[in-house]
């Protein structure tokens, strides 16, 4: 029998209960007081005898298990995948090799350097983590949200997490790396320099999961069923477009909603926008390898989408939130050493490190090897094998033969199959041993200033006021000095910047680099994220905060735009109960303006009379609610009236362009006007 739905009623211990839904111990027992502990008189001693009690309790006391590693905080869905286009010339993953085929899939989306309670926006790489169900076998894609990593060789993977985690004597400060140990290390480490560039981008404060890309970062082999072997980079494109918050924004979201990312993925799937993402396969073979500047098994280097395109061939779609987040998200236990027939590995010396970690620490983290008995991890294909026992095994085999060659089961049980089974690419491979890098993996600038010179001017800006905050943390002028040493390499103009803001007299020597950079790599406007926004309102959030006396028209006009646009509305009110509204009808908030500040919004409304705005003047939520929208540079929809609350909030005299009166019946052009996202003009502008 399954666990009973304690959703369903389970608190009332008091009602008549009928015999289906009786309390029961883990044992089976029927439970007939779950209040009181068994005592030896009303006000004695507890007894050691009460055997309910204390199974109960020695559960509860063993409720935890250890943390990922790294990854901990995380938020796993369910969806499916479905093939667009297939690519038997290339894999013969089953996977691939049908459109309209669809397998089922578990994602994961996680911060890196965070605990398990760390606020979502942290400034941090994503982790973006599938798992396929497929009819071969489980595949896992264990990807980030950047296509780059900070090192090559898996062996330094352990330092430069201790690196960025909090400091081993005080144990601050949390999820963020924005201290001296982190940049201590970086500095340390040319290779990061091109991982330095992204993560000091926008793409490390996603605006939602839902709003960024994934990458499988290595390079992969795909192999057909003739044995011909293609490299493969794997990207994830999401549907709704790149979208990014600013980082005062971020710091204000993580006091006032430290789940903003599990929330918005929760709501849109409950709300049935189910987010989607494109599958996309860059496909490239040993002789563009060769001609290729940098090494393909390099992880600390992309292959630019303009060297080789991105084929779509398949769509993701999270339709189905999670039933019990410890069962699904915590317990998935992906390996990147999860792959099926038709998709191999390749030398990359990370991926190739990777492979053993991943496996080795879900012992740790799930109590033993039989993990892949968890529903979860469990494949949703037959599985044949002669492995048995273990800590909680589920699955063991009937019958008396559990070895292989026998003669019991009459060529019946499970067999190798040489032809349908996985077989690796028969690469070949020679050479002393030794611990060396390649040679061919030594150019750690050029793709950096690649990435930044294919950014926008504004998030450039970003990017300069991002290492500046990052670096001003961190109390040894040396390690600044020698960062800022790096940044010569890969652009004079952010070096200069960065100096400026840290209030260093002279900029430091270039750093020596130990390789020439190749100096002529041309803009991508893939590595951009404004150049790739959606210019659409779709999938958004729309704030309105409403105060009696609000012209009711004007609200319902922009609920329907917002709508028609596919787009989410919320009301804010000064009370939850709500306001009322011009025509004396009353409009339930769905947040309290002190719960429900502009920064959990993508763009915002203000509707209120003249007498509501002199009201909330002087209110610090009412002010704050202006002024941040008006900061993080967000399109503001007004009505005259509320001229008090916008002086007050000191805005009122710089409505520029992404402000819009919408008093007269042209809300739909205000939520056109969101497509925009941001009104980045904005970021210019110094207020009173
Ligand atoms: Fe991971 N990584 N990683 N990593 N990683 C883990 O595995 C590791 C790396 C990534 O939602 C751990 O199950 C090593 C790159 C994701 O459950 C651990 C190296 C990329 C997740 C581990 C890397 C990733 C993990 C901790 C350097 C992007 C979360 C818990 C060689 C391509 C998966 C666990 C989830 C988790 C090891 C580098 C992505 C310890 C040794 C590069 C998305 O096994």
């Amino acid at each position: 029998m399954g666990q009973q739905d304690l959703s369903k009623g389970g608190a009332n211990h008091q009602k008549a209960r009928g015999a289906d839904d009786t309390m029961t111990s883990a044992q089976g027992a029927p439970v007939s007081d779950d209040q009181n502990w068994l005592k030896a008189g009303a006000r004695g001693p507890s007894l050691l005898e009460d055997q309910i009690a204390r199974e109960k309790i020695f559960h509860f006391d063993h409720e935890r298990i250890p943390e990922r590693v790294v990854h901990a905080r995380g938020y796993g869905v369910h969806g499916h995948f479905e093939l667009k286009e297939a690519i038997p010339e290339l894999s013969r993953a089953k996977i691939f090799n049908q459109v309209g085929k669809k397998v089922p899939t578990f994602t994961r989306f996680s911060t890196v350097a965070g605990n398990k309670g760390s606020p979502d926006l942290a400034r941090d790489v994503r982790g973006f983590a599938t798992k396929f169900y497929t009819e071969d076998g489980n595949w896992d894609l264990v990807g980030n949200n950047i296509p780059v990593f900070f090192i090559q060789d898996a062996i330094k993977f352990p330092d430069l997490i201790h690196a960025a985690k909090p400091a081993p004597d005080r144990g601050f400060p949390q999820a963020q790396t924005a201290h001296d140990n982190f940049w201590d290390f970086i500095s340390l480490s040319p290779e990061s320099m091109h991982m330095v560039m992204w993560i000091m981008s926008d793409r490390t404060i996603p605006r939602s999961f839902r709003f960024m890309e994934g990458f499988g970062v290595h390079s992969f082999r795909l192999v057909n069923a003739e044995g011909k072997s293609s490299y493969v980079k794997f990207h994830w494109k999401p549907k709704l477009g790149l979208q990014s918050v600013i980082w005062n924004e971020a710091l204000k979201v993580n006091g006032m909603d430290p789940d903003f990312h599990r929330r918005d993925m929760w709501d849109a799937i409950d709300s049935g926008n189910f987010p989607q993402w494109d599958l996309g396969i860059q496909v490239f073979d040993d002789a563009f390898a060769d001609r290729f500047p940098f090494d393909i098994l390099d992880a600390t280097k992309i292959i630019p989408e303009e060297d080789v395109p991105v084929r779509i061939i398949g769509t993701l779609t999270l339709d189905n939130n999670v039933d019990n987040f410890f069962a699904e998200t915590e317990q998935v236990a992906f390996c990147t050493q999860n792959v099926v027939p038709g998709i191999d590995f390749t030398n990359d010396p990370l991926l190739q490190g990777r492979n053993f970690s991943y496996l080795d620490t879900q012992l740790k983290r799930l109590g033993g090897p039989n993990f892949t008995h968890i529903p979860i991890n469990a494949p949703k294909c037959p599985v044949r094998h002669y492995q048995q026992d273990g800590h909680m095994a589920m699955t063991n085999p009937k019958g008396r033969v559990n070895y292989e060659p026998n003669s019991w089961d009459h060529g019946e049980g499970p067999r190798e199959n040489p032809e349908a089974g996985f077989t690796s690419f028969p690469e070949p491979v020679e050479g002393a041993k030794l611990r060396e890098r390649s040679e061919t993996f030594a150019d750690h600038y050029s793709q950096a200033r690649q990435f930044f010179i294919s950014q926008t001017p504004v998030e450039q800006t970003h990017l300069g006021a991002a290492l500046t905050f990052e670096l001003s943390k961190c109390d040894r002028e040396d390690i600044r000095a020698r960062m800022v040493g790096h940044l010569r390499n890969i652009d004079e103009g952010l070096a200069k910047t960065v100096a400026d803001g840290l209030g260093m007299d002279e900029l430091p020597a270039a750093a020596k680099a130990a390789r020439e950079p190749v100096t002529d790599l041309k803009p991508s406007d893939a590595l951009s994220i404004l150049k790739n926004g959606p210019n659409s309102f779709k999938g958004r959030k729309l704030g309105i905060y409403v105060a009696d006396g609000a012209d009711a028209d004007t609200v319902q006009a922009l609920q329907d735009a917002a709508e028609a646009a596919g787009a989410i509305c919320e009301i804010i009110a000064p009370h939850v109960g709500g306001a009322t509204l011009s025509n004396g009808q009353k409009l339930k908030a769905d947040q309290k303006i002190d719960g429900g500040p502009s920064v959990v919004y993508d763009a915002v409304a203000v509707l209120m009379n003249e007498e509501s705005a002199r009201r909330y003047n002087a209110d610090k939520p009412s002010i704050d609610f202006v002024n941040d929208a008006f900061a993080h540079a967000k399109f503001i929809a007004y009505v005259p009236a509320v001229q008090p609350l916008f002086e007050s909030a000191g805005v009122w005299n710089y409505r520029d362009d992404g402000f819009l009166d919408v008093s007269s019946g042209n809300a739909g052009q205000f939520i056109e006007m969101c497509g925009k996202l941001r009104f980045w003009n904005r970021e210019d502008v110094k207020q009173d």
